[in-house]
């Protein structure tokens, strides 16, 4: 009755980005995504505990948050179909939460592993894989590792929503993704209430929702064929792309600062000088950059030049993982 698995966060190459159901996390969307090593969260749940309690990151979690980690283990429960009595969750991530990188994504990713497993389900990619779509839609693209592709699906009952993996890690090994934390300030809109305002909003959604859904393709045959330049141009495209509908919702969404298009500025002169970087950038002001194993440390200088306050260095990363040792 008790679990614990260890999940990478994923960092979106093409990015999902507005809901077609809210309350089942279906998106309008496919998207794929590379997961990222060595960063981590670690989750324990036990079921059978005196009363349900659910500690994120050293804190007793509380309101939407603790109910939204309560929802999974009641699906949890309905998979099992029995009784499983309260449930006891400690979550705890190894990477500064203002990296913009989703610990929700890694976070739900290890619930949905570590519930079913707790519960005695079998291990089971794709079923894990909705679960933790239902807490977090990125975070169904958390439970393998490489390079996964989330299928928008669709069915209204989400049951062929859902990632699979396409590449695994070792499949582009060389490949490098550097986070650089410009900016460790929370967002003013985060990414669930801002993409909502996107979909009603926007007038360029529905270019977005075409275009987003084409790249999927594109992007898995560059990443078969490790094209670094065209992946890499691919992915400021897709970035620039969600930010550019985001930008055009009423009230309109920037989540871009003045570092964060300082650094790509330098990026691209960096570029010119024949140093392969590249950057796609989630719903914050943090770019993170694409390159390859030769030139890491050059990309880490390139963002400290630019004033990043704290660099994160990944490689790609594996699958949600169970554990013997257990948090409690
Ligand atoms: C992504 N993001 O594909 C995109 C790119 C942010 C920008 O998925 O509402 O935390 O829980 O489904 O997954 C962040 O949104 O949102 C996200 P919900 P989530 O990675």
């Amino acid at each position: 009755m008790k679990a614990t698995v260890r999940a990478h966060p994923n960092i979106a190459l093409v990015k999902y980005w507005g809901k077609r159901d809210e309350a089942l996390i279906l998106p309008h969307q496919s998207s794929l995504s590379l997961t990222l090593a060595p960063i981590h969260v670690t989750t324990t749940v036990e079921f059978g505990a005196p009363s349900d309690t659910v500690e994120l990151h050293g804190h007793a979690a509380k309101g939407s948050e603790r109910d939204r980690v309560l929802r999974l283990l009641d699906a949890v429960r309905v998979q099992a179909g029995r009784d499983l009595g309260p449930a006891k969750v400690v979550s705890r991530g190894d990477f500064p939460m203002a990296a913009g990188l989703a610990s929700s994504a890694a976070g739900f990713a290890a619930l949905a592993v570590a519930g079913r497993a707790a519960a005695g389900l079998p291990e089971d990619t794709r079923a894990s894989s909705i679960l933790a779509r239902r807490g977090s839609g990125s975070a169904c693209r958390s439970v393998q590792g490489g390079f996964c592709e989330w299928q928008r699906g669709e069915r209204a009952d989400g049951e062929d929503s859902y990632a699979l993996q396409r590449f695994d890690a070792g499949h582009w090994a060389d490949l490098r993704m550097v986070v650089a934390i410009v900016d460790r300030g929370e967002k003013e809109v985060k990414s669930r209430d801002g993409m909502k305002s996107t979909v009603e909003t926007s007038p360029y959604y529905p270019a977005w929702v075409k275009d987003a859904e084409a790249e999927v393709p594109r992007a898995r045959e560059l990443i078969a064929k490790k094209d670094l330049e065209a992946l890499g141009e691919l992915c400021e495209r897709n970035a620039w792309r969600m930010h550019s509908t985001s930008l055009a919702a009423d009230p309109p969404l920037c989540y871009l600062s003045s570092a964060t298009l300082g650094l790509i500025q330098h990026l691209r002169e960096q570029r010119k000088k024949g140093v392969p970087v590249w950057f796609t950038l989630d719903a914050g002001p943090n770019p993170v950059l694409l390159t390859d194993a030769a030139h890491e440390v050059a990309a880490e200088a390139l963002a400290r030049a630019c004033g990043a306050v704290d660099v994160v260095r990944c490689v790609p990363g594996g699958d949600a993982t169970l554990l013997t040792e257990h948090l409690f």
